[in-house]
């Protein structure tokens, strides 16, 4: 069982997709196992995208995911932080898969729909950083 956080970026609350979105990932049988709406402060999105730093798209990227609400989730299944990663699709929108989150709802690569863990190192960074107060309560339940 492998946990991976997820974020439905201020682009997709705003094109109301956050239950197509969560429906999507719920159809291929992960759980989700927390999930919370808020808007990110400055501190957590500098936390959170903390090896984007000093790139070209960084400053615009922090503008981005403060600009708004986001949702964040955590998802669990079997192998869920590759099968998240195929669901939603390459960066950028116009070279994701057919069908994938990005294709369908991304506009550009900073207008993306969704971020997703992309280690199982980032998954346990990231889920402390969206989820401070309860990091071991997330293990789904049995049954
Ligand atoms: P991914 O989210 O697919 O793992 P990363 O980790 O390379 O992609 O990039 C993190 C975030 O930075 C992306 N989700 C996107 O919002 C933004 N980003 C990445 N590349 C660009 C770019 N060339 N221009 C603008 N924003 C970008």
């Amino acid at each position: 069982m492998e946990q991976s956080l997820i974020l439905i970026k201020p682009d997709a609350v705003t094109h109301h997709l956050i239950g197509a979105i969560i429906g999507r990932y719920e159809e291929e049988g992960l759980t989700v196992s927390a999930l919370q709406m808020l808007r990110p402060t400055q501190e957590l999105a500098v936390a959170h995208y903390a090896e984007h730093q000093g790139k070209p798209f960084y400053e615009a990227l922090l503008s981005f995911i403060t600009s708004g609400d986001v949702v964040a989730l955590i998802l669990s299944g079997e192998d869920a932080i590759a099968r998240v990663r195929l669901l939603n699709g390459a960066t950028d929108p116009q070279k994701a898969d057919a069908g994938t989150l990005r294709a369908l709802y991304g506009e550009d690569p900073m207008h993306n729909v969704v971020h997703a863990s992309n280690s199982s190192a980032n998954a346990q960074r990231e889920i402390a950083l969206w989820f401070p107060k309860s990091e071991t309560s997330h293990v789904p339940s049995e049954g």
